[in-house]
């Protein structure tokens, strides 16, 4: 009976062996498995690494940048590129001649600075300092990240500016010429984009005031939402 005790004791002995042999053999499989795990993933951190490198930044301001960009050339009288003096001084004319043609002599002389104007939103690296185009979208960009909402309450000071010579309230509604006209102040004297604005602002608002103008300006330079309905980029953005 010891015999035959000892005899199953020792064959369980070589089967332990024999375990204990395939369990080291895992053992270094296993090691060696996490070892090349560790190199890919090594080398997967190296590609997100380079790939994240190679793809383009989706920058906070490339939408505004895009209408910065129409803003500058309605800004832009001569076409040389470039706003300079003499850009402020051809719009302070074309101001006076369209200020005669909508309401005559009832234009209050003191109701818009053309040179401030300029100087406090335009020349932002300095009064009458030329801007590039870069120059341009750069000082705005700065602005419109610095703090969005106060850049939206300068925008609309700064169109509610342009609008201040008209003698009757902001409300009331404009007629088609008036709207031309206005455009023209605004920097935009192609007749078949205005008509388009005209169009889309009839659609959207019902007849036009003088406070949609603006308000559809500000948003314009202000906004950064691609998905809301942006009319002056719908008539001149294109
Ligand atoms: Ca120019």
């Amino acid at each position: 009976m010891t015999g035959h005790l000892q005899t199953r004791f020792d064959h369980l002995q070589t089967r332990f062996d024999h375990l204990q042999t395939r369990f080291g053999h895992l053992q270094t499989r296993f090691d060696h498995l996490q070892t090349r795990f560790d190199h890919l993933q090594t080398r997967f951190d190296h590609l997100q690494t380079h790939f994240g490198h190679l793809q383009p930044r989706f920058e906070e301001t490339d939408y505004p940048k895009t209408k910065w960009a129409v803003w500058f050339k309605s800004l832009d009288a001569d076409r040389d590129n470039k706003l300079t003096i003499e850009d402020m001084q051809i719009s302070a004319k074309k101001f006076e001649e369209i200020k005669k043609m909508l309401i005559g002599d009832n234009a209050n002389e003191n109701t818009f600075d053309n040179t401030k104007w300029w100087n406090t939103y335009i020349f932002r690296k300095g009064p009458g300092v030329t801007l590039s185009l870069e120059d341009f979208q750069a000082g705005l960009g700065e602005s419109f990240q610095k703090d969005k909402a106060a850049f939206r309450q300068e925008m609309e000071r700064c169109f509610g500016d342009i609008a201040a010579f008209v003698p009757d309230n902001n409300d009331r509604p404009i007629q088609e010429q008036e709207f031309v006209f206005g455009l023209k102040v605004f920097g935009q004297e192609d007749l078949a984009q205005v008509a388009k604005a005209y169009q889309l602002f009839k659609a959207t608002k019902g007849q036009p005031t003088v406070q949609h103008i603006v308000d559809a300006w500000a948003q314009f330079i202000a906004d950064d939402d691609v998905t809301k309905l942006d009319m002056v980029k719908e008539a001149f953005g294109n």
